[in-house]
């Protein structure tokens, strides 16, 4: 493979392990769990994989003997920076501990379990990869594991390679199929671990037990260096306004935290949008008062950040969507998902009930088909294919069209639209990225060597330096509750939104005012790789606030 002397220079990087993963390592474990919900109703379905307790991996001076050990990998749905270090983590800890022991990456997501299409890592096959973005190492897929057929697939092929142990590498809706899988083999006594690890840009699996996603921290760095360029560019030449649409399907983490970066004239945050029930009227009209304010002050220039899930979050389009997704999952809907998306949109107004109806009319059309569309296998919208940025400056355009007209608004609006996000789902990993995935993938191999099933990797105390990074296990049950799905209710890991009252949102909203009125951008410049620690190693704004 050609390599640039960047990815040379970088390969040769060692990631930073906790104390507590570079020697020998004992399991300390803590009390048993419970679910974060519905408590009864998911003991009932993971009989084997509930209650298990919380594990921490301590340092030993007993020296361990592991038997040989194959594993299998697999990564699973949206790329996040940083999936190849996990995977180098869990092999140089497999290998360390037994030099016999095997690793096997499924390709194409938990599709190559399935249909058995694997190759096997090897150190050298590795090297190539340490520290790099991207999932192309085994490549990624979204199927979704949930059916005895796909289990018993996966059976098959790991009795074939003598894998004792799976891994997935994942974001909450892979997870919780790695949970199922965990209990269908526990159940079985199939004799299969599964582990699974948190993966995701979108900043949204994360709870008491998992401190931050994988992914998270170089998407924001990376976004918020384009954001930063694109607010200098605005300053220097004054005369369009950016309207910058973010990745990150539901929460607004993504957004929110580049706010934080680079402090734009406007953010907004879909959990505020829902919690204060707005409409896209009301969102508009404050993105009116911004530009006009400005314009007041001949700043005809300015950018504003809209999370990707946005249109989820206002309130007459979440009802909407909840009654989509029902209508979605019959029979009959299935039936005509080949007819063209203009038919299905016909379809669609019919069969909804007229409140609904009217807000899907009320739409442009091309949103409203990405709404009336089929989802994607884990049940979502997709999002990123609906083009809230020029939804939102079109209605903000007309509406200073008409305070023109009445002479309340002389200022010039020229908007540009951008949407970022494959721009950062492959980056290069931060040092925080390299170095965390890694620990996570060491702390999978520890948890497999050890015997746990049904636990996700974790690693926490993650702002402190990296040798203070506390590692373990977390039963993926303790995560879950039961909410409704394609129509039904099914257990799931419980998604984490922007919280109103949290230390990020909070210090957002003390300064909003302020980044509206005034110019202060911030330009956050590209990641570093090498230099002080201040500038290479830290965390994202929103893991500082929340763990101070
Ligand atoms: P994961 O939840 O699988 O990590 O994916 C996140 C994400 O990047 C979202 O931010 C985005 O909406 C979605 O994937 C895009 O999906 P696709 O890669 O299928 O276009």
């Amino acid at each position: 493979m050609k390599i640039s002397s960047l990815q040379k220079a970088r390969a040769a990087y060692q990631p930073k392990l906790p104390l507590g993963l570079r020697n020998n390592v004992e399991i300390k474990a803590g009390e048993p769990t419970q679910s974060v919900g519905n408590q009864e109703e998911i003991k009932a379905l993971f009989p084997n994989t509930y209650g298990l307790p919380l594990v921490e991996f301590v340092p030993t001076e007993e020296v361990k003997h592991y038997d040989t050990l194959n594993v299998g990998v697999i990564l699973s749905g949206g790329q996040a920076p940083g999936g190849h270090n996990v995977i180098c983590g869990l092999l140089d800890e497999l290998k360390k501990q037994n030099p016999n022991n095997k690793l096997y990456g499924f390709l194409m997501g938990p599709g190559g379990l399935v249909d058995h299409n694997y190759k096997e890592l090897t150190t050298e096959l590795i090297d190539e990869y340490r520290n790099t973005g991207g999932f192309d190492m085994i490549g990624s897929g979204r199927t979704k594991l949930e059916t005895v057929e796909q289990f018993d697939a996966g059976y098959e092929i790991c009795k074939k390679l003598g894998i004792k142990a799976l891994v997935i590498i994942g974001g909450d809706d892979s997870n919780t199929n790695a949970c199922m899988l965990a209990e269908y083999y526990a159940q079985k006594q199939a004799g299969i671990a599964v582990i699974g690890c948190p993966k995701t840009i979108d900043g949204d699996l994360k709870n008491s037990q998992i401190e931050t996603s994988f992914g998270f921290d170089t998407a924001c760095k990376t976004y918020s260096e384009l954001i930063g360029n694109i607010q200098r560019d605005a300053n220097s030449a004054r005369k369009y306004w950016h309207f910058i649409k973010l990745m990150g399907r539901s929460a607004s983490h993504i957004a929110l935290e580049c706010a934080l970066q680079t402090r734009p004239n406007v953010a907004i945050v879909s959990e505020e949008v829902e919690a204060k029930q707005l409409t896209l009227d009301h969102i508009v009209d404050s993105i009116v008062d911004v530009v006009a304010n400005r314009a007041n002050d001949g700043n005809n220039f300015g950018t504003v950040l809209i999370p990707e899930g946005l249109i989820e979050f206002v309130p007459s389009i979440k009802s909407l969507i909840s009654e989509l997704n029902d209508l979605l999952s019959t029979d009959e809907a299935r039936a005509i998902s080949t007819l063209s998306a203009d038919e299905q949109l016909d379809w669609t107004l019919q069969h909804v009930s007229e409140a609904n109806k009217q807000t899907l009319e009320s739409l442009p059309r091309a949103v409203a088909k990405q709404l009336a569309l089929e989802r994607d296998p884990h049940g979502n919208v997709q999002v990123s294919l609906i083009e809230t940025e020029k939804l939102l400056s079109e209605m903000v355009a007309g509406k200073l069209a008409k305070l023109k007209a009445a002479g309340s608004y002389k200022g010039k609006f020229s908007p540009l639209h951008h949407f970022f996000g494959y721009e950062g789902r492959c980056a290069a990993p931060s040092n925080f990225d390299a170095d965390y995935c890694y620990a996570l993938g060491t702390s999978a191999a520890q948890l497999v060597l050890n015997g746990k099933t049904g636990y996700m990797a974790i690693v926490k105390n993650t702002t402190a330096p990296a040798a203070e990074w506390i590692a373990g296990g977390v039963p993926i049950t303790m995560m879950m509750n039961m909410e409704r799905r394609n129509g039904k209710m099914k257990p799931v890991i419980k998604k984490a939104l922007v919280e109103l009252d949290g230390a990020p949102f909070k210090e957002f909203a003390k300064n909003r005012e302020t980044w509206a009125k005034e110019t202060c951008y911030l330009y956050p410049g590209p990641i570093q790789y090498w230099g002080p620690t201040e500038v290479c190693d830290t965390t994202t704004k929103t893991l500082a606030l929340e763990q101070q």
